[in-house]
């Protein structure tokens, strides 16, 4: 069976019935005791929600549905099925979409199905283009991405449905499918706009329909380069989840547990992404290492680095690049990108640079007893690889972030309204509730 939804449809009672059995035998169990620190330190380290897609182990770093990324690199199909060497070794994300939507791996022919079914979804109407050319180009391209897709929620068929009450709570499922593919399908175009519109004066690419979702992106981006669409591939594959609570899966879920749309929910999840601490950080790097760079060059010594590392630290800024709330060890994406760029790019003075920082940072960020990760996590390499590639406009790098991080959003979308969820609504205190509590 090729098509997804139909895939889908059989396995939602199976998963209803499982999400029933563990709410019955389990529902009582205490999951775990928290306590006021963490309530007033981001719920760090708190299991508050249920996300079936992914779950993210402090040390061996991201599992999606049960396989690490090395694994994922063996197993999902490539865009030459028929080429083993190490220059075509990128997993294709319509792989990645298939596995987190059904928990299996998919062959092929099911990774070539959603290619064509993304692909005659993907366009992107004359007026939305319009709205996009229009945008003052001084605006940050993830603020354009997030009005972006405000603009095509007007096409949304649960918002439709829903407001002309023709929908039943155990139908939610089908709609908010249709509105996350259609979103899927178009959010490479509508980024890809936005880039032209940005920084290549508007001029716009077609589409190719030959090509795959991420190949397609890269084309339209105006990158032809076998490399450029190998990275896109893989790099839209490792960004694409990171279990619920990081802050744009978990701002998506919020909004969606509302029956506010798919384009609704994603749009507030892209905001979340656009913050210095979670996606925007991939820019912040770059921005960083170019300071740097034009401070001390490419060829510096490790004290240099260090040097450079104290300064940040005693402005009161962030090293941006490392650490995570979560993990407790180098991020698998990051080596996922270590081995593209060993292999792609050997050469690379800026990649060699990073190397070296990868390598000197995290042990003098260990000197500061107060961070719980000093460790490289996915943002550290991912605009040094798309800047030696030749896409040098940092300030766009979050966006191609935002492109992958729909796979997992819309999945985990269309999962809680299959599993009816409800909205989300924890409770919260005033300074006086622990006092009043608490007080001894
Ligand atoms: N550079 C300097 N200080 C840091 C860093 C860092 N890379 N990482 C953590 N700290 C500080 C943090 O600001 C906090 O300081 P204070 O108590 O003065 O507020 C202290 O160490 C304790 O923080 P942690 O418990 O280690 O980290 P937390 O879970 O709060 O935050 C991050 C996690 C990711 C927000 C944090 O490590 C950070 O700001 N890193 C740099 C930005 C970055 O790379 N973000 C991308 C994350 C991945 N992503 O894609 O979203
Ligand atoms: C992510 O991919 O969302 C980041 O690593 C941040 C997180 O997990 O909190």
């Amino acid at each position: 069976q090729t098509n997804l939804k139909k895939v889908i449809a059989e396995i939602i009672p199976q998963k209803q019935a499982e999400l029933k059995e563990v709410k019955e035998k389990y529902g009582d169990k205490v999951v775990g005791q928290y306590t006021v620190k963490q309530v007033i330190g981001g719920m760090r380290g708190m299991k508050g929600l249920m996300s079936d897609l992914s779950r993210c182990d402090p040390y061996q770093g991201i599992i999606f549905r049960g396989y690490t990324i090395p694994q994922l690199k063996e197993f999902l199909p490539k865009a030459d099925p028929k080429a083993a060497d190490q220059a075509n070794q990128e997993p294709l994300p319509e792989g990645i979409f298939w596995l987190l939507m059904t928990g299996q791996l998919p062959t092929h022919a099911q990774v070539d199905a959603l290619k064509h079914e993304w692909q005659n979804r993907g366009t992107v109407n004359q007026d939305c283009v319009n709205f996009i050319l229009n945008l003052p180009k001084d605006l940050h391209s993830m603020t354009m991405l997030s009005m972006a897709l405000l603009y095509l929620q007007k096409d949304s068929k649960f918002a439709k449905l829903y407001d002309e009450g023709k929908i039943s709570k155990k139908d939610y499922w089908e709609p908010f499918y249709e509105d996350s593919m259609d979103l899927i399908a178009k959010i490479p175009r509508v980024a890809a706009i936005i880039y032209r519109h940005k920084y290549r004066d508007s001029k716009l690419i077609d589409s190719d329909s030959k090509l795959d979702w991420a190949g397609n992106y890269a084309h339209m981006m105006g990158f032809e380069q076998h490399v450029v669409k190998e990275c896109i591939r893989g790099y839209l594959s490792i960004h694409c989840d990171h279990e619920g609570g990081n802050v744009s899966a978990h701002t998506t879920h919020l909004v969606g547990s509302a029956l506010s749309d798919p384009y609704l929910s994603y749009s507030a999840g892209v905001n979340g992404l656009a913050g210095p601490l979670h996606g925007l950080a991939n820019q912040e790097v770059l921005k960083w290492l170019l300071q740097f760079i034009e401070e001390k060059g490419t060829k510096v010594s490790d004290k240099d680095i260090e040097d450079y590392v104290d300064h940040v630290i005693s402005s009161g800024r962030v090293v941006p690049g490392y650490g995570h709330a979560v993990l407790r060890d180098t991020d698998p994406r990051f080596h996922h990108q270590v081995d593209f760029s060993k292999f792609h790019l050997k050469d690379d003075q800026m990649i060699k640079l990073l190397h070296q920082c990868a390598d000197v940072i995290p042990k003098k960020l260990l000197t500061y007893k107060k961070i719980a990760n000093p460790y490289p996590n996915v943002d550290c390499h991912s605009g040094v690889l798309l800047y030696s590639l030749g896409l040098t406009e940092y300030q766009y790098y979050t966006v191609v972030f935002a492109v992958s991080r729909a796979l997992g959003c819309m999945a985990n979308l269309i999962w809680s309204r299959a599993f009816g969820l409800p909205i989300e609504r924890p409770g919260s205190a005033d300074l006086k509730w622990f006092h009043d509590k608490y007080r001894e």
